[in-house]
């Protein structure tokens, strides 16, 4: 089944095909535009053609932004999995030069001049030219935009194929739900990395008991998404995953269910965990694999007719070996098996959200929509916080628009029941650690987020003193997203951390896990060492539309890893805890 952004995403390609073919502006924009409002869309568009197309063509030309001809081609989309346009604009455009478009710094104009005049069609034609006197002769290709293209191409090679754990994670729910219905399943989890939580994930690893294991298999090996099948076998099966512009390989593992448990273990890994695991069971004259946890020392010992000290289920296992559970955020090998786990933060912990904004910088919703938003997530407090005046694309609020904006939210906040609005804003810290209004603007805002926005390739050093001067300052509550970092994208600030978290700790500052899935900044090994020291964190979706707010799950998994607790997190404090402490800084 396509989902609104498998078809969205097919409308963005388009519209870079058009741009780097150079067409119509108006064109591009209205692609681009379909592209957007499809993602915006919380009706389900397949199921809409689904019923009847005819009447799925008039529904979607309703929706502002799309007109007769664009619904026409999503329903041709959808019905046959095919986009006439689509294709012949793929056939037209070298499938690399898409990639070349993707790196931070080169926009379409670069992209095609680069194709047209010098033959460059892939990242790796890109890379082989770098240095030669033709590229720096293209218009706008100075020395410095070429530093930056190239210091983008080498973070793009280190994260590799790694997908976004926003991105894999709703299409691996979608297919475990869909795994899960195959009569006969008894067991269906994912594994792996993305059941650890990690921020960006190699290949999805789906484990099955099943009474018809053919069953299981068939389906798995003819999802709509499955564009390859690279092996079917009688324990594994692999295949290639295509869906919403993403890429992605799949493993199935199929086992027995009365060793589920052992299974679930070694294929959730960490293969580091896992070592630590069977070193144990070895000292104690056992030996551990994913068949189960056996006494003796003999090497696959399920082949000898040996039964198992504990197999079904995980938790078992580890009490067998001396060990508490240990939850699957925290199986890295950082010593979580030395002693007792903490009471690891849950998402249903979360009371609030403290760095939203609205559509008086960049955001999608109202004040009041964003409050109703806040309210069905069961928040008592939520915080407006918009950006500034610097972050000018972002629509930054200049001091005049601020304080009119403050009595709309004060406004909506007696007018609303049953949550606390506060006025707050998305302050940025300039490249000197300035902020970007000035003390008697911030002291009227219950809530002050500070974030970087720009000059994010400034020096270590530069960043410390940048960011050490806004966790100093006396009316900022919390520094949001510390490093601007973009996963996969960017590499962001690279400052001393612990001379920030150190600061923040003095300073009674939070420091923020931004939850979006581009983000997870503070990112779990940062986050680790700040709990080590004392901070107090900041769990914030940092929300544009609504949909956003169930971000939230991202930062949990990454706070969880880090083995954040629930009293360190200020969004799980009571009402009164946080409205204490946040007036605390007035
Ligand atoms: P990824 O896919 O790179 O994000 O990371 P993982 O942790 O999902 O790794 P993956 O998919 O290669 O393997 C899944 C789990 O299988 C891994 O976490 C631990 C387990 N495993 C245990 N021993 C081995 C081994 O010898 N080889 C492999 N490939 N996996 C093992
Ligand atoms: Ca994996
Ligand atoms: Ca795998
Ligand atoms: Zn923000």
């Amino acid at each position: 089944m396509m989902t609104n952004n498998d078809i969205a995403a097919v409308f963005k390609q388009i519209a870079s095909a058009l741009e780097l073919l150079e067409a119509n502006r108006f064109r591009i924009n209205g692609y681009q535009r379909v592209s957007r409002v499809l993602k915006d869309l919380t009706e389900d568009i397949a199921g809409l053609v689904d019923e009847n197309s005819g009447s799925a063509v008039k529904r979607l030309a309703t929706f502002d932004g799309i007109g007769k001809g664009s619904a026409e081609k999503i329903v041709e989309l959808v019905t046959t999995g095919k986009m006439a346009e689509h294709q012949e604009l793929l056939a037209k455009v070298p499938a690399g030069l898409f990639d070349v478009l993707g790196i931070p710094g080169i926009g379409p104009k670069a992209a095609t001049l680069m194709w047209k005049d010098l033959g460059i069609t892939s990242l790796a034609d890109l890379k082989a030219r770098l240095d030669s006197p033709e590229l720096a002769r293209l218009p706008r290709m100075g020395a410095k935009t070429i530093e930056n293209i190239k210091k983008a191409i080498e973070f793009r090679e280190k994260a590799g194929d790694r997908v976004p754990l926003g991105v894999a994670r709703p299409i691996a729910l979608r297919l475990r739900d869909e795994l899960r219905n195959v009569p006969g399943v008894q067991r269906l989890e994912f594994a792996g990395s993305l059941r650890r939580g990690r921020e960006t994930i190699g290949d999805l690893d789906f484990l099955a008991a099943c009474d018809d294991p053919e069953a299981i298999r068939e389906r798995f090996t003819t999802l709509p998404e499955v564009t390859q099948v690279l092996a079917r076998g009688e324990t594994k099966s692999s295949v290639r995953l295509e869906t919403g512009g993403a890429v992605l390989q799949a493993d199935l593992r199929i086992v027995p269910q009365q060793v589920y448990g052992a299974a679930l273990m070694y294929f959730t890994g960490s293969k580091e965990h896992n070592v630590r695991l069977r070193e144990i069971a070895i000292k104690q004259q056992r030996r551990l694999n994913e068949y189960g946890l056996f006494e003796g020392t003999e090497e696959r010992p399920q082949d000898h007719g040996a039964a198992p000290v504990a197999a079904s289920d995980e938790e078992s296992i580890y009490v067998a070996l001396g060990l508490s559970y240990v939850p699957p955020e925290l199986r890295e090998d950082r010593g979580e098996l030395d002693g007792e786990p903490p009471r690891l933060i849950e998402l249903t912990d979360i009371q609030s959200e403290l760095h939203a904004h609205t559509v008086a910088s960049d955001g999608k919703m109202t004040i009041d929509e964003l409050a109703e938003c806040a309210k069905r997530h069961g928040y008592h407090t939520l915080a407006v916080t918009d950006h500034s005046k610097s972050s000018v694309i972002a629509g930054g609020l200049s001091e005049e628009r601020l304080l009119a904006h403050i009595d709309a939210i004060r406004e909506a906040d007696a007018r609303m029941d049953g949550i606390k609005i506060l006025a707050g804003a998305e302050v940025d810290i300039l490249p000197d650690g300035e902020l970007d209004y000035d003390d008697e603007i911030l002291a009227r805002l219950d809530v002050v987020v500070a974030s970087p926005h720009a000059s994010l390739g400034q020096d270590p050093k530069t960043a410390t003193q940048r960011l050490l001067r806004a966790i100093r300052h006396p009316l900022v509550h919390i520094v949001g997203h510390p490093t601007g970092r973009i996963i996969n994208r960017r590499e962001g600030l690279s400052p001393d951390m612990n001379a920030l978290f150190e600061a923040a700790v003095e300073h009674d500052t939070a420091l923020e896990v931004n939850a979006n899935w581009r983000r997870l900044d503070l990112r779990d090994n940062h986050l680790r060492h700040a709990l080590e020291v004392g901070c107090r964190i900041a769990i914030n979706t940092d929300t544009h539309r609504a949909e956003q707010m169930d971000f939230l799950i991202y930062g949990i998994l990454t706070a969880r890893r880090a083995g954040l607790t629930a009293a360190s997190c200020i969004n799980t404090w009571p009402a009164e805890e946080l409205h204490a402490w946040l007036g605390s800084k007035r």
